[in-house]
């Protein structure tokens, strides 16, 4: 039986024209990812197409050839005999139009390659491993599997992507693994100092200010574990900002000494109907993972998310129970 990474090895040999995508309101292992996929393949003579439903954020407009992704399907040239969709656990992250034209003619092939723990049934192959720090370490063993030489380019999107989902190698998925690839990347051309100027010191201001509207929500549970912030559609309104720049935020209540689990609720919907999304971060005693599950979410152990209806006082009260529990 061969494995999951021979299995795409050889589909790419066999194939021409190749779609890319990855979750909504991307994130830098997300297009790192798709981006470091797409140049290499292109050097081995792939036509590629870039697709993002929601485009690039602007924070990340700094990744090599971001400018080529589209942010509509209608755009790009199937069919395609590869639709790669990465840091995806279903076709269903990428959007719904992604996920009716993985199903159509159009895509002869769907790949998921991933690094989360919950997953879907929807595509060919299925390249899945927990233990990788991004999946651009994954789209990493795929070019070195094709023998694709990494050139400076697709180093740094790869870089991008590890210092997106490990906290600039802060977080307890950092291994050695991940910084023996890190120091090959550097070795290639990669300045360190470079890639974590464009990701941490290049803030609009309107996301600071947004910041200063969310932190007097800033509440703890009586004996000082669970610890949350949010942000509602007035914050948003005021400060003209959108739910990209609540990304970092719930690294305020995370960074508070003896809080367990950290969580950023975030309105999304109508004022009538709100839905809030949740961000649950945990230091390791509890897995959010199984939280968020319960709420139809998913994710990783210590970093998961779900959605869910109602005031931010009772949304707030159904999870910071859930986790009390949990904490036993
Ligand atoms: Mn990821």
């Amino acid at each position: 039986m061969k494995s999951e990474i021979e299995q795409i090895q050889d589909l790419i040999e066999q194939s021409k024209n190749i779609l890319i995508t990855s979750h909504e309101n991307p994130d830098g292992d997300a297009l790192g990812s798709t981006l470091s996929l797409g140049l290499g393949l292109k050097k081995i003579g792939k036509e590629i197409t870039f697709y993002n439903k929601d485009g690039v954020p602007e924070m990340l407009e700094f990744l090599p050839h971001s400018e080529n992704i589209v942010k509509s399907l209608n755009s790009t040239s199937g069919p395609f005999d590869i639709a790669f969709a990465v840091d995806c656990t279903a076709t269903s992250r990428a959007g719904k139009d992604f996920e009716e034209y993985a199903k159509s003619e159009n895509c002869k092939n769907v790949v998921i390659i991933d690094h989360h723990q919950t997953m879907g049934s929807d595509a060919d192959i299925y390249l899945l491993d927990e233990g990788a720090s991004s999946t651009g370490i994954l789209i990493y063993r795929i070019l070195k599997a094709l023998e694709v030489s990494l050139d400076k380019e697709i180093a740094e999107n790869i870089y991008a992507t590890i210092v997106s989902d490990t906290g600039s190698f802060s977080y307890s998925n950092t291994n050695s693994d991940t910084l023996r690839i890190a120091a090959e990347l550097v070795d290639i051309g990669v300045e360190p100092s470079k890639i974590s100027q464009a990701i941490y010191e290049n803030e609009p201001l309107r996301k600071l200010e947004l910041f200063k509207l969310a932190i007097p929500t800033l509440d703890i549970t009586d004996d000082e574990t669970i610890a949350s912030i949010y942000v509602d559609k007035e914050m948003f309104d005021k400060t003209g900002t959108s739910r990209q720049d609540t990304e970092g935020m719930v690294n305020i209540p995370r960074s508070i000494k003896g809080v367990d689990v950290a969580m950023l609720f975030r309105q999304e919907g109508l004022q009538s109907d709100p839905e809030w999304k949740v961000s649950l971060r945990s230091k390791g005693r509890v897995n959010v993972a199984k939280i968020a599950e319960g709420f139809g979410g998913g994710g990783h152990a210590r970093a998961a998310g779900c959605s869910l209806k109602g005031s931010i006082k009772e949304v707030k009260a159904k999870v910071i129970s859930r986790v009390e529990e949990a904490l036993g």
